[in-house]
């Protein structure tokens, strides 16, 4: 019957319809080579993506204790759910295998609507694995976020149109503000140097519009609102950075305007050591 159809609709279609058809074939052309070009564009824009491997769950390597908390989080979340899919897909095969229809006897297998046991059951299953994913996101988006007003280094972020300005104060001395311009290299754009091993607290701000502080290695972004006032709750988020030194990138993650893409910039981690050097060469007038 299915093949009857088709040879019949094979034969009978217009030459017109054939012609959209060809015209279509001709279309697909330019519209592969766009897309091959756009996937080429993607990738070479991606360079910055820190490389990811599948023992960390495919995230980029984190270098904040914060970060660590969310790639446990993201990877126990990844378990448990192809846990539960395994058992389900175990299930759907084993009724499929089992639980067929026989032809020899086509009455309806034995009906478990209103089996309250059986109701009881699928509803607190539901309801224990939500429970379980809520108490565990729960509990590290508020370690994520905590804030313990000790921190070793203060940064003041400032995000405009399309850069960054860094002011770090630490040990009571404020350094000269890193300020940047847009660029399409990272390792081009404003650079904030931290301590390995040492608490850091980000107060970010925006005169203008709506940016995303984004460090992919801290596996946290926080949107820069305009209009915060200093102590309201979103404008301060604190890491503790591991002893990972190393330079890593950073963007804006908020489409904001034309240069968007190019609102880059890096954070060094460098030894307490070479810290110290950096201090004292960035003091200089200020303060
Ligand atoms: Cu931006």
């Amino acid at each position: 019957m299915t093949l009857g159809l088709h040879l019949w609709g094979r034969r009978s279609v217009s030459p017109t319809r054939r012609s959209t058809r060809r015209s279509l074939a001709r279309r697909g052309v330019p519209r592969a080579a766009a897309l091959a070009l756009l996937l080429a564009t993607v990738t070479a824009c991606a360079n910055d993506v820190p490389k990811a491997d599948w023992s960390r769950g495919l995230l980029p390597t984190s270098i904040t204790t914060q970060g660590d908390t969310i790639t446990n989080l993201w990877n126990g979340a990844w378990i448990a759910a192809l846990a539960t899919g395994v058992v389900v897909i175990v299930l759907i095969v084993w009724a499929c295998i089992f639980h067929t229809r026989r032809r020899a006897k086509a009455e309806l297998p034995p009906q478990v609507r209103y089996n309250l046991p059986i109701e009881i059951f699928y509803t607190l299953v539901p309801l224990v694995m939500v429970s379980v994913f809520f108490f565990f996101t729960a509990r590290d988006t508020r370690e994520v976020d905590a804030v313990s007003g000790k921190p070793d280094v203060q940064v003041k972020v400032e995000a405009f149109q399309w850069s960054w300005r860094f002011t770090t104060v630490v040990g009571g001395k404020t350094l000269k503000p890193v300020t940047g311009t847009p660029v399409s290299d990272y390792h081009q754009g404003p650079q904030l140097v931290l301590p390995v091993n040492k608490r850091v607290e980000f107060d970010l701000s925006s005169p203008d519009v709506i940016h995303s502080f984004w460090v992919p290695a801290f596996l946290f972004k926080r949107d820069v609102i305009p209009g915060l006032l200093e102590n309201d709750k979103g404008r301060k988020f604190e890491i503790t950075t591991l002893n990972k030194p190393g330079v890593y990138a950073g963007r804006c993650a908020e489409l904001c305007g034309v240069d968007h893409s190019r609102m880059l910039f890096n954070v060094k981690l460098v030894p307490q050591a070479e810290y110290d050097q950096y201090i004292a060469t960035q003091t200089g007038s200020a303060q």
